[in-house]
């Protein structure tokens, strides 16, 4: 798949660094600024075998209220065309808004990353341009509900056949509207609108995905998933991340969104190695 100016091959998974540019992920009172601190961060989890980093200014996470489109601008953009400048890295940008979009891969992003599947007005327009003129693909997330509520009351007939029936559809509509299957990868949301068990049934099923056809990217790291089931708060989870992860390298995802780049490298190690044995 093409990634900008990128060739990468999914024969083994690659990792990608998270790096939130929300207001107090930085704010130490220390001499480095925010931006120079998240620089630093990103440069550190490409030294660490980032294949990508994913620039986020709005959270999404269970709770989260919406920002505003000129705040989410003024947090990714010169964030991104730094990061795209100076480190050999694909650049993604982690966002649902048109406009973010269309200046993220004006200024160097090569990959949106959507949860919400390219459904806000304008996205999928600007996601079909960004393919068109740049070779940015774009990554679909499956999501129940909206960040501010969605955990209230998330439910399925059967998690692993609703999430899958959404991707056909979510693939046919963008190929309808002008967005090839080609320029697609699909994640299946973990922690989006569904409950402890729904996510550990998409783990255990992430090979019914393949049937899609398209690369997967899951990201579970310090999530909530990891932290109820074994009652650590989110500082305390990387053993918990390692797992997830591994479990994911080893039913071949092409990309594991993740903080700890360097420990996760690992263990992707680890499973291609045991992948590739006789
Ligand atoms: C994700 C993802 C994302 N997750 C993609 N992008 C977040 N493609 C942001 C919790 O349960 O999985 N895939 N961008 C972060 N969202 C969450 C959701 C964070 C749930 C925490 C939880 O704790």
């Amino acid at each position: 798949m093409t990634f900008r100016d990128r060739e990468l091959c999914f024969d083994t998974p690659k990792v990608m660094g998270i790096l939130n540019v929300t207001p107090d992920s930085f704010s130490d009172g220390g001499q480095f600024s925010a931006f120079d601190k998240a620089i630093q961060q990103a440069e550190n989890m490409v030294n660490a075998g980032a294949a990508f980093i994913d620039v986020g200014g709005e959270s999404t996470r269970p709770g989260a209220e919406p920002v505003s489109l000129q705040e989410e601008l003024d947090r990714v953009i010169p964030i991104i065309e730094k990061i795209s400048k100076n480190l050999d890295v694909i650049v993604s940008v982690d966002t649902s808004k048109a406009d973010v979009m269309t200046q993220a891969v004006q200024h160097g992003a090569g990959l949106i990353n959507d949860v919400r599947a390219l459904r806000a007005d304008g996205a999928l327009n600007a996601a079909i341009q960004a393919a068109l003129n740049f070779k940015v693909p774009s990554c679909l997330m499956h999501m129940q509900g909206a960040p501010k509520t969605m955990q209230k009351q998330a439910s399925y007939q059967n998690v692993v056949e609703d999430v899958l029936a959404f991707f056909k559809q979510r693939l046919f509509d963008c190929a309808q509207a002008g967005l090839s299957t080609e320029q697609i990868l699909i994640d299946p949301g973990f922690g989006f609108g569904k409950t402890l068990d729904h996510n550990y049934q998409l783990l255990k099923r992430l090979h019914a995905f393949e049937q899609l056809g398209v690369p997967i990217l899951v990201g579970m790291s310090r999530k909530s998933m990891i932290g109820n089931l074994l009652d650590r708060d989110v500082n305390q989870r990387l053993a918990g991340n390692i797992a997830t992860a591994t479990i994911a390298a080893l039913a071949g995802v092409a990309i594991i969104r993740v903080h700890d780049v360097e420990e996760t490298m690992d263990a992707v190690k680890i499973a291609n190695k045991l992948q590739s044995v006789e």
